[in-house]
């Protein structure tokens, strides 16, 4: 399957209700940068990475697919995932001005274009290529209802219809201050009952003081997980934070390589493994964190920076991927959509990697790549 032609693309996506906000970003759309690839035989393969939709950010990424890696796959086939990651990810000149960052974003959109296309080429859904369904459904929860932009009042409320709608897990945002997310967080846990997962998302704000006083205050509230406490790369910090609780800590939704991740399992930084296929640089080096992970019996629960459409495909593939974080955003923008039906998960069954966009979204949301 010979890579005939590349071309980026840019879709700025809107999100639920006028915007939202977590601990370090309000946003109203939602950025779906990506590549399309198609190969000799007309086979086309469609890849993003995901963004806080600002043109001129995104722009770089586009440029470095158009500009620095397609000129690396014209003409290579287009199913040898493994050897073409390799070639992007360690193109001299190209790894010396960005070994993370919008060129790891870039190869992402790539990566997961080049696996669309290895899946629609054995009409297979990428979970089937990927070795077979492991599981019937993936347990969904609902990130969507617990933005800290939103009022104590809508917080509770949008809780208790989630689990209305069959979800058995939430996730609802901290990092504004200790004092109100602690009383938020026990509002709600009085709110949904005992018997619902949910876990919280500091998106890496706050310091090791505060998490320890937080914590502290938190133990008796369940909480399944405490995701991103610490700034992002602070593993140290975060071991002791490990340490000091019984909350267990998840992370990794802003991390780039596998060896970021061993450094966290290493240091026993870490409970939940939080690898996002749009972060890093596609679903070639995010199962090899899946690997990791399984090695050390520690669970996955993938990022849902794609909203989920690529991910997916991993919690149906792959034993440690347990649950799977549930935004809706993007989700109209595809020619199969996911399914969450009773806060489960169905799999996808049309061939490939359920990143083929719609005519209308391509039309309606498209912005100017270059
Ligand atoms: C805003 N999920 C997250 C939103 C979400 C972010 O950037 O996308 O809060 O991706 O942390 O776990
Ligand atoms: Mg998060």
């Amino acid at each position: 399957m010979r890579i005939e032609h590349i071309e980026s693309f840019i879709l700025h996506v809107p999100v639920t209700g006028a915007s939202i906000a977590d601990s370090t970003h309000s946003i109203t759309h939602w950025g779906v940068v990506g590549a399309r690839i198609t190969t000799e035989d007309g086979t086309v393969g469609y890849g993003f990475t995901g963004t806080h939709a600002h043109l001129p950010s995104d722009q770089l990424i586009t440029r470095c697919i158009d500009t620095c890696l397609a000129p690396l796959l014209l003409g290579e086939n287009a199913l040898d995932t493994e050897r073409l990651w390799w070639r992007l990810a360690r193109q001299p000149a190209l790894q010396w001005v960005g070994r993370a960052g919008i060129t790891t974003l870039a190869h992402a959109a790539v990566d997961v274009a080049l696996w669309d296309l290895r899946a629609k080429a054995q009409q297979l859904p990428l979970w089937g290529l990927l070795g077979g369904a492991v599981r019937e459904k993936v347990r969904a929860y609902n990130t969507d209802i617990g933005w800290l932009s939103l009022s104590d009042e809508a917080l509770l409320r949008g809780a208790q219809t989630a689990v209305d709608e069959g979800y058995t897990g939430i996730k609802i945002k901290v990092g504004s201050s200790v004092e109100r997310d602690l009383q938020r967080l026990r509002a709600v846990r009085r709110a949904v009952g005992e018997h619902i997962t949910l876990a919280i998302d500091g998106n890496g704000k706050w310091d090791l003081p505060d998490c320890l006083r937080f914590c502290q205050a938190a133990e008796d509230c369940q909480v399944f997980w405490f995701e991103e406490p610490l700034w992002y790369d602070a593993v140290r910090a975060h071991a002791q934070l490990a340490r000091a609780t019984r909350i267990p800590l998840a992370l990794g939704e802003q991390l780039y390589t596998v060896d970021a991740f061993a450094e966290f399992v290493g240091q026993q930084a870490v409970h939940w493994l939080q690898p996002d296929v749009t972060r890093m640089a596609g679903v070639t080096e995010v199962l090899r964190v899946i690997e990791l992970a399984g090695a050390h019996r520690l669970p996955v629960a993938p990022h849902a920076g794609d909203m989920s459409q690529v991910h997916q495909h991993l919690n149906f593939s792959r034993t440690p991927c347990t649950v799977l974080e549930y935004i809706p955003w993007i989700r109209d923008c595809f020619e199969e959509p996911i399914r969450v039906v009773d806060g489960h998960y169905l799999p996808p069954q049309q061939p490939g990697a359920s990143t083929t966009p719609t005519p209308q979204a391509w039309s309606r949301y498209r912005r100017p790549s270059a």
